[in-house]
């Protein structure tokens, strides 16, 4: 039997954070920081730090705002991050709670309650925790029986965990698996950082894969064929270990998100735009047999770009549709939100992508047909 995505599933934090507001925060903290070294700044021993700007944020990354689970300690400027309680013995890590409304949703699309359901991923770019699992914490809390892991692979994360389940599902090991994708982003972001401070957001997305044999959900899309690619690169890097406390003297900003954005866009584009081109072709098909291209958001003029590469022409209406306006770059969920978004106008054979690019590098990608 051939596999589908019977349903998929929607968290969105509570907090909307604005490019404005988080502006705000940001220049703030320069003008005390510079107020603070003002003697060292004019001494030459130190440099002054710039103002951010919505205008640059916007042109340069089409971001406008972004939501996050916690926004008071972010948009203060004597603070910059998320300020929230640890999650201690007992209690349920943000990444869970996330996971688990995302994974109703996606429940309730697919028609399929906790007993149809015998396999848990979740996959994301951070774990709130190592072991246990917060697959297996999931799976507890939904009452699924069977197994559940975590895995990851940054931006790639949700295309991955997605060709996991179907790989599981084709070799016949389960019946139907329940994928979360929850990317709680914030505290992985410098927010004193100019360059990257306005780039993430958190979010959740779930969805459910089974057999076309098992599926009663109006919502089906046949999976027509996967494929994965990775090539080392650290131009997206992040060195934060679970062994850091070994060590003395580590620099500040050491757990965070890092890269080297022009290069990033330089060398993936054109291993994305090959890669796509190659995967239509496998399937007999052209660019423009695709209704929709529910592509990594990351940055809104790389997009654009890659969508004119493949059609020869920039996009039209939603054939490649933008969500980072609203949510900005949320690490590997992007394009799930936009399949979950803009899926619903689809007729049955008519296909699209969805396609994930970013640290690693990594690419995933899966070939989808209305049923
Ligand atoms: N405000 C005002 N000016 C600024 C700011 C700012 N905030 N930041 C930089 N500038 C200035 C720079 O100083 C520079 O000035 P000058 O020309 O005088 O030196 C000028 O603006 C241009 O700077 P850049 O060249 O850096 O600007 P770009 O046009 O390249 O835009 C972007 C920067 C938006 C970062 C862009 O390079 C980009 O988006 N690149 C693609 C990156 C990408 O796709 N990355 C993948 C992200 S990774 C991912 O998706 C998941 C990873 C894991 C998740 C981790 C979660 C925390």
């Amino acid at each position: 039997s051939d596999i589908v995505i019977s349903g998929t599933g929607l968290f969105t934090p509570p907090h909307q954070i604005t490019n404005d507001e988080l502006v705000a925060a940001y220049n703030a903290y320069v003008e005390r920081h510079n107020e603070e070294y003002a003697e060292q700044i004019a001494a030459g021993e130190r440099e002054a730090l710039s103002p951010s700007s919505s205008e640059f944020i916007e042109k340069a990354s089409g971001i406008k705002a972004r939501y996050a689970m916690y926004k008071d300690g972010i948009i203060d400027p004597a603070v910059m991050h998320p300020v929230f309680d640890a999650t201690r013995e007992g209690q349920t890590p943000e990444m869970v709670t996330m996971g688990i409304a995302a994974a109703k949703e996606a429940m309730q699309q697919a028609n399929k309650k906790p007993e149809d359901i015998d396999l848990v991923i979740v996959s994301s770019t951070f774990r709130q925790r190592d072991y246990p699992g917060m697959a297996v914490e999931i799976q507890r809390d939904l009452g699924i029986k069977g197994a559940a892991y975590d895995m990851g692979i940054a931006c790639s994360s949700a295309t991955f965990g997605m060709i996991n389940a179907y790989a599981a599902l084709k070799a016949g090991i389960a019946r139907c698996v329940l994928f979360v994708n929850p990317e709680f982003t914030t505290p992985g972001l410098n927010f004193k950082s100019r360059d990257s401070h306005f780039i993430f957001g958190d979010v959740a997305t779930a969805a459910v894969l089974e057999p076309e044999d098992s599926c009663n959900s109006e919502h089906a899309f046949r999976i027509r064929h996967t494929k994965q690619f990775t090539q080392f690169s650290d131009n997206i890097r992040s060195d934060a270990s679970y062994a850091d406390y070994c060590f003395e003297d580590l620099p500040e900003d050491r757990p965070f998100f890092k890269q080297e954005g022009r290069k990033v866009f330089k060398e993936l584009l054109p291993l994305v735009t090959q890669f796509i081109t190659e995967q239509l072709a496998e399937s007999q098909l052209e660019p423009q047999d695709l209704k929709r291209m529910w592509l990594h958001q990351a940055n809104i003029n790389m997009n654009n770009f890659a969508v004119k590469k493949l059609l020869g022409r920039e996009p039209e209406g939603n054939e490649a549709p933008i969500v980072l306006d609203e949510f900005a770059n949320t690490a590997s969920s992007g394009s799930v939100i936009a399949f979950h978004r803009f899926k619903d106008d689809f007729a049955a054979g008519e296909s699209g992508l969805i396609c994930s690019f970013g640290a690693g590098y990594s690419i995933g990608s899966l070939l989808v047909e209305k049923v």
